[in-house]
């Protein structure tokens, strides 16, 4: 998608700190971060939001949270993360290409305000 800023960052075209990528997913820390530990997972490929994904998607989605999980470890988070994912704008979605927050290193409270 030419006007998405995920897929910009996902082509190399806009710069991001990337912490971890593989051929279909790519994880990234975040502009505006709401906790010591706050990266971005995304699928390379546009995907509106979840809602969006189709039943071929399946894979990719798994792929997804196999990534943040791979990435919490890295970042040594595993014991107490937290993976959430905004869908639609009374929600909270601000960026139409799906993502999933990672959000750890502090109390985080439930339910999530
Ligand atoms: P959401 O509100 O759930 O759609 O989350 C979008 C997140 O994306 C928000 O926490 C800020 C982040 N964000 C927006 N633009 C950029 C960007 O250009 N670079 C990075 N690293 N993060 C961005």
């Amino acid at each position: 998608m030419a006007d998405c800023i995920f897929c910009k960052i996902a082509s190399g075209e806009v710069n991001a700190r990337i912490v971890y990528e593989d051929p279909e997913t790519l994880a990234f820390l975040d502009l505006n971060p709401q906790a010591p530990t706050h990266v971005l997972i995304i699928p390379r490929r546009h995907i509106g939001s979840l809602t969006a994904a189709a039943e071929a998607d399946a894979g990719l989605l798994g792929r997804l949270q196999l990534a943040a999980a791979r990435t919490a470890k890295q970042l040594g988070v595993e014991g107490a993360f937290r993976l959430v994912t905004n869908n639609g704008k009374g929600a909270g979605q601000s960026v139409d290409h799906l993502h999933y927050h990672l959000l750890a290193g502090r109390k985080l409270l439930w339910p999530p305000g």
